[in-house]
């Protein structure tokens, strides 16, 4: 244990030294660089005429962990518009993602693609 020369146990723990910036105006105030946040990316699925429908869903679900009824509103925006947003990530998770989605719908002989894009 560090002893200081008022023979108190230091150096953890305890008020920041008088002078010091975070004791300015009595507030003591942690100063903390920045953390930065890595970009995101979202998973995209494309419409076509062939994936039925209760496949996509079950992709959404088991896939993108949503619920059924957010799971079915997604896959019926997909199939108005043409495409949806299935979940964001940062890239390495959404790259797998979409590999895991081309290897459900290939294995079932279906047509389904997806892809990422910058958030
Ligand atoms: N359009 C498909 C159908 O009518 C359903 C579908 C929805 C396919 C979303 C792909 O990403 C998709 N069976």
């Amino acid at each position: 244990m560090a002893q200081r020369p008022d023979g108190r146990a230091g150096p953890a723990g305890g008020a920041p030294p008088p002078g010091d910036p975070r004791r300015e105006g009595g507030v003591a105030t942690a100063t903390r660089k920045q953390v930065a946040r890595p970009p995101k990316y979202k998973v995209i699925l494309y419409n076509d005429d062939y994936t039925p429908m209760e496949f996509v869903v079950a992709i959404l679900e088991k896939l993108f962990g949503k619920g059924p009824s957010e799971a079915t509103a997604i896959m019926l925006a997909i199939h108005k518009t043409g495409l949806g947003v299935a979940g964001v990530y940062v890239l390495e998770v959404a790259e797998t993602k979409v590999s895991q989605v081309h290897a459900a719908a290939e294995a079932r002989g279906y047509p389904l693609r997806a892809g990422t894009e910058k958030e």
